[in-house]
């Protein structure tokens, strides 16, 4: 069975809105590994109506992110490809990060996992707030809007992408 490393930084989290469909065993399997951080910086940004964050592919700007590390078989990526609308929204790239121990420190071991990245996106984007790491509950008081919530008619792509 081919596992693939995933990275983590929104709403998949642990106690974030979208975890229980990362742990649902009905859509696949998921192991989790570690804590992380990406070795490079990249905005991790709070965006479009419905305050979905976005990790930008713009390499080196904002800050160094703290993520989480899962395993996830074929069955399990294939359904957060379909949930995350990649590549149509999201593309999904391999970045390096670190893991971290139990104490929270950064080990020197680096890691090569998948995540979601906005790419083509609109350049205002990189005028808002750039956070290290990503909490629905905040004191930004940007509440996720969550998915059963959003317009099914109404695309988010617009808000955020040149399309
Ligand atoms: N879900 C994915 C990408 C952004 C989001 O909300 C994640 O948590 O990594």
């Amino acid at each position: 069975m081919k596992l693939s490393l995933l990275f983590v930084y929104g709403t998949l989290k642990r106690n974030q809105p979208n975890y229980r469909l990362l742990m649902d065993k009905e859509s696949g399997e998921t192991t989790f590994v570690s804590n992380a951080r990406t070795v490079q910086k990249w905005p991790l940004i709070i965006a479009s109506k419905y305050n979905i964050p976005y990790l930008l592919n713009k390499r080196g700007f904002g800050n160094q992110i703290f993520g989480e590390l899962y395993y996830v078989n074929e069955r399990k990526l294939n359904f957060l490809d379909e949930f995350e609308k990649c590549p149509q929204y999201y593309d999904r790239l391999q970045i390096p990060v670190y893991q971290m121990n139990e104490n929270e420190n950064t080990c020197n071991t680096t890691l090569n996992p998948w995540v979601y990245i906005l790419s083509d996106f609109k350049e205002s984007l990189l005028e808002h707030k750039m956070y290290e790491s990503y909490d629905s509950r905040g004191s930004h008081g940007l509440r996720y809007v969550k998915r059963e919530d959003q317009h099914e008619n109404y695309s988010t792509i617009c808000d955020v992408k040149y399309t």
